[in-house]
């Protein structure tokens, strides 16, 4: 068995030159203005808009994802009522929700994709549903056709936490050309995390993108305090304002998407070769994008046993993503029991190391310690 010299994290975030960084700094420099609006973030959020082939007027960018997401839900309406969502992701889905005082009604997930089951969901939904919040978990992708059918037939908002899912295009023929639609397009409201754990970042970061234009305007106000000019306030807002430097590592990171998501295809391609034939590990083979390398265990004590032995023979930080469910914890106790797939998938998975740069021969080494661990 190998044992890693140097620790090996679940992720480690690309960093852009520092060169390139620097001479990014120089314009910050010179403008003199670090946050408010600032023309850098301005920049991102056009080059954003060109990346994703969504309108530059149907995105807005925040200081992080769980900020974008409350404010998302707050400028929806959905104070006050009950959503429909997943207890399989990482908290601030449902946090989000409860800070707005929205009460979160927990559905279960597809066995294979491993997000909210739309099946599940419509069995839950009454006069009190104000929306349903689907995830996009590891970069699987939802079942987008399912959610616009309830959408439409309840007259619900559907809004994806599409967190895990940057990157993710699907390919829409038009009579003369294939356009690439990004996965945010879908559903009323798609939220992408921009932390530095995931394939793509700005530091720290959120964006959401809407199929109403309108709510660009009061996002952007919700977002500055919902202040307007010197003399008014028109709505209790916060600071979720993105500053200059983290737009700036966005635009340097977006430099080197294609690659980031390339070179994580390929480390997916040698878990999926040394897994091959090993039906005690199985690979979850649905992210689209790779964001994370999730892979199931016969049972919760293999494993724990195999998420232990990484660490402490082999230096190797995988990570139980995502576990305990939402409904382990306090605040969700109330859904505790009602979602034995997600319970069952939650005690089983494991997701692996995977980031741009992490070298090939030690992914190999991780899949053969991980074989070892279970022969
Ligand atoms: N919705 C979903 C479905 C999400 O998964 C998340 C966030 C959100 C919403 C909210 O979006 P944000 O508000 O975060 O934009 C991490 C992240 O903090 C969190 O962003 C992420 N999901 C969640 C799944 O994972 P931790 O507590 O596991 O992160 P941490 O600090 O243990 O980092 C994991 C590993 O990454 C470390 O062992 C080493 C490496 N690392 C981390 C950081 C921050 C680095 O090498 N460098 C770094 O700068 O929560």
């Amino acid at each position: 068995m190998k044992r890693f010299d140097k620790s090996i994290f679940v992720t480690r975030p690309y960093l852009p030159s520092l060169e390139d960084f620097k001479s990014g700094l120089e314009e910050v420099w010179s403008n003199q203005w670090l946050t408010n609006n600032g023309p850098v973030l301005k920049r991102f959020q056009k080059e954003l808009a060109c990346y994703l082939g969504v309108p530059e007027t149907n995105l807005a960018l925040f200081n992080n994802g769980t900020l974008a997401l409350e404010l998302g839900y707050y400028a929806l309406g959905l104070s006050g009522g009950e959503v429909i969502t997943t207890p399989f992701t990482f908290v601030a889905t449902s946090h989000a929700l409860m800070r707005i005082g929205a009460k979160p009604v927990f559905a279960d997930v597809d066995p294979e994709t491993m997000c909210l089951s739309p099946e599940a969901a419509e069995k839950l939904i009454t006069s009190r549903t104000k929306a349903i919040v689907p995830v996009h978990v590891y970069g699987n992708v939802c079942d987008v056709e399912g959610f616009a059918r309830l959408g439409e037939k309840y007259g619900v908002k559907v809004i994806y936490d599409a967190a895990h899912a940057f990157g993710i295009f699907s390919r829409v023929e038009r009579v003369e050309r294939v356009e690439r639609k990004s996965i945010g397009c879908f559903g009323d409201m798609s939220m992408f995390s921009f932390h530095p754990t995931k394939l793509f970042h700005s530091c720290e970061g959120g964006l959401l993108v809407f199929k109403d234009a309108a709510l660009q305007e009061k996002l952007f106000n919700l977002r500055n305090f919902a202040i307007k000019g010197e003399l008014e306030c028109v709505d209790v807002g916060t600071n979720a304002k993105m500053n200059e430097l983290q737009a700036l590592m966005g635009i340097e990171c977006l430099k080197k998407i294609d690659a980031l998501l390339a070179y994580r295809q390929k480390i997916y391609d040698v878990y999926a070769d040394a897994f091959a034939g090993c039906p005690e590990v199985k690979l979850v083979p649905y992210s689209q994008n790779k964001a994370y390398v999730p892979v199931l265990f016969r049972d919760f004590a293999t494993r724990e046993r195999v998420y232990t032995e990484l660490q402490e023979k082999c230096n190797v930080f995988s990570r139980r993503y995502f576990y305990p469910l939402l409904t382990d914890f306090a605040p969700y106790a109330y859904g505790h029991g009602a979602c034995p797939v997600a319970e069952a998938l939650s005690s089983r998975v494991l997701t692996l190391p995977t980031y741009y740069g992490l070298p090939i021969e030690d992914v190999m080494a991780i899949a053969e310690n991980v074989k070892e661990m279970i022969a």
